[in-house]
């Protein structure tokens, strides 16, 4: 069978893993890097995952563009990317994981409040704490898409009470689901624990605000693996310093790396991680661009399709 080729570009640091799970899987994919001021006719099939300058005049025949990542909104904003190119976000099963892991993760730290164990250990102090059972904690997540609706089956599973928001309407089990702006206070209302896992558009940026925290119940927990645009720093810095929120992990940021002043890294309440709650796996990922180039040579409509005027 003859491979389908794929470019790579803006991937420099990455070719040769990804080459490396191309070859050890059956994807059928040969990975091409793409290398600037070179023309690239016949190549059909792009993989980027952030604006590359003056790529697209040098791919006369691209058809698809897909994204590394889950989270488009560089791409979108870039406008050097043909309107007429379907762009397809990345949805894959050890995205997904990573995710569902991270998630959880975090919620039981926060639920289990695992700091005051860390700050009793470092003084050698034997600090029992009472806390609740899961299932008297309300964990909300914004976002029920793909990972979101993902983390929120997970969470169901341990027992924490949990409810999802979306803009459209969803039916999960176990799942108190919210749709639409007008419900997002009853959503809101009294959470323990609040995960962000919204795309970023123009609706959600700031999304987590001071009004938001005060909906939360008094010392709630915020995980926020969106994106940095969605948190408003000075208001979840004002929330923590008066008590509204208890505590913070945030793996997003306005500006990433962090930067080395910024005052999350050496708040007590606040912990920080890298981009890093989940990655697109190469193996498991070509399996789906493998598939999804299957589907549109058969002339079957490509699956997670960005809608570029609704941001994600
Ligand atoms: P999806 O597109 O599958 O899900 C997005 C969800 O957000 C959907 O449920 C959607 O509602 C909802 N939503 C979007 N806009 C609104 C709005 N205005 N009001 C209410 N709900 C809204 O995305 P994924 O689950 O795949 O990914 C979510 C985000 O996670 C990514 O965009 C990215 O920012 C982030 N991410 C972060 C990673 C990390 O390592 N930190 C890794 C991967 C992703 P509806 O279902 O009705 O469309
Ligand atoms: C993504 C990310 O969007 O890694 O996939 O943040």
């Amino acid at each position: 069978m003859t491979k389908k080729r794929l470019l790579l570009a803006g991937m420099e640091d990455y070719f040769e893993t990804w080459r490396r799970a191309a070859d050890s899987t059956a994807a059928g994919l040969d990975l091409v890097p793409y290398v600037p001021g070179q023309a690239f006719p016949g190549f059909p099939y792009l993989l980027i995952w952030r604006p590359v300058p003056e790529l697209f005049a040098s791919l006369p025949d691209l058809r698809v563009i897909f994204c590394l990542g889950a989270g488009t909104e560089r791409l979108i904003a870039d406008p050097s990317i043909p309107a007429r190119l379907p762009l397809v976000r990345m949805v894959e099963p050890g995205l997904t994981q990573c995710m569902v892991d991270y998630v959880l993760w975090r919620v039981l730290y926060h639920h289990r409040r695992m700091w005051e164990l860390e700050e009793a250990q470092a003084q050698a102090r034997w600090a029992q704490h009472l806390y609740p059972a899961a299932w008297e904690r309300k964990v909300g997540i914004l976002g029920l898409g793909t990972l979101g609706q993902a983390c929120a089956e997970k969470l169901a599973e341990f027992e924490f009470q949990v409810r999802g928001w979306s803009r459209s309407p969803k039916s999960v089990a176990k799942v108190a689901c919210f749709a639409g702006t007008e419900t997002l206070g009853e959503f809101l209302a009294g959470l323990d624990i609040l995960v962000c896992l919204l795309p970023l558009t123009p609706e959600t940026k700031g999304i987590l605000n001071a009004d938001l925290f005060a909906r939360l119940a008094p010392r709630a927990a915020l995980v926020n693996a969106g994106r940095g645009g969605h948190l408003v720093d000075d208001d979840l810095l004002a929330a923590l310093a008066d008590g509204r929120m208890g505590s913070a992990t945030l793996d997003v940021f306005h500006r990433e790396p962090l930067p080395p002043d910024h005052p999350f890294w050496l708040h007590p309440r606040v912990f920080v991680t890298p981009h890093y709650a989940s990655e697109t796996h190469p193996p498991s990922a070509l399996v789906e661009i493998a598939r999804q180039i299957e589907r549109f040579e058969q002339g079957a409509t490509l699956e997670h399709v960005v809608d570029r005027q609704r941001g994600y």
